[in-house]
């Protein structure tokens, strides 16, 4: 098995199974230079773009531990844990989606490697799993890797309306300045998501929406 197939496979053991190779120069030239990921020395070193689908949620619950920010904490564990068991010894750097500051335009990241189109309303779509899915991480290795990003996968955009009206709506309520206005109009924005029509059999359970959108610790359980 290749460095990149040891890695992903490692991953989705842990319940990051949605995994994609980038091509680091090509999302480089495609955002800001703070946003730039580390080379490794190399002209274009082996990344991967990692993310789960709702099937991380009972992992989740049953490996969490009293913790700020659980879910996160969780994320970073497996991580590094997938890291040691697949690539012992191999030079890497890791940009979790929720870095604060953030340090990856992983949506961004995640349409050039072809994992999920990004949408009008500002979520990334998979052809499988819709908008239900969560971007965790870029990882970069110490190993060679794309030098061209694939074709763009095509819109997966089915339906006449689309999350359009439901993403106008949210929007007239005002842009979140953060999480905790999130909190106080979260079903404006799961009704974006829920608007569109992929994926809708992996629509993520109550406890996991309650959980993303608020970060609602009685979610847990
Ligand atoms: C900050 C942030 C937000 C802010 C965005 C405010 C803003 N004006 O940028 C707020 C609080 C509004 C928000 C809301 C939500 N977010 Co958010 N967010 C992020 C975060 C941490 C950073 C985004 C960023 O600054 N990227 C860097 C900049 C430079 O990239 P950019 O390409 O220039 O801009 C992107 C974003 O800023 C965003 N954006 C820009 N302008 C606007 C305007 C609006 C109205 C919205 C909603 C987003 C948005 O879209 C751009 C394309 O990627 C990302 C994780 C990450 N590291 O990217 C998650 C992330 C994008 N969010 C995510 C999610 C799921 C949500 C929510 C659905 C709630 C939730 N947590 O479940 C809601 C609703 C979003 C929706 N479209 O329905 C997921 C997306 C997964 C997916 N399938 O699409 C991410 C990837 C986190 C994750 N772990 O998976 N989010």
């Amino acid at each position: 098995m290749d460095l990149y197939a040891a890695v992903a496979a490692a991953l989705a053991g842990r319940g990051l199974e949605l995994a994609a190779p980038l091509c680091v120069p090509a999302y480089d030239a495609a955002v800001a230079e703070a946003l730039r990921l580390p080379r490794l020395g190399r002209a274009a070193p082996l990344a991967l773009v990692v993310g789960n689908t709702r099937a991380l949620w009972p992992r989740f619950l049953a490996a969490r531990r009293a913790e700020p920010d659980p879910l996160d904490r969780f994320v970073e564990r497996e991580v590094a844990a997938a890291l040691a068991d697949a690539a012992p010894g191999i030079a890497r750097a890791v940009r979790f989606a929720h870095d604060a500051p953030v340090t990856v335009a992983i949506q961004r990241a995640a349409a050039i490697a072809g994992l999920a189109h990004l949408s009008a309303s500002h979520l990334s779509v998979h052809p499988t799993y819709g908008p239900w899915i969560a971007l965790r991480a870029v990882i970069v290795l110490d190993a060679d890797g794309l030098t061209e990003a694939p074709p763009p996968l095509p819109p997966p955009c089915v339906c006449a309306t689309g999350c359009g009206p439901a993403f106008a709506a949210a929007l007239a309520a005002g842009v979140p300045s953060g999480e905790a206005e999130l909190r106080e109009r979260w079903r404006l924005w799961l009704a974006v998501r829920d608007a569109c029509p992929v994926g809708r059999a992996h629509r993520y359970g109550e406890a996991q929406l309650r959980y993303h959108y608020t970060k609602d610790p009685a979610a847990l359980g």
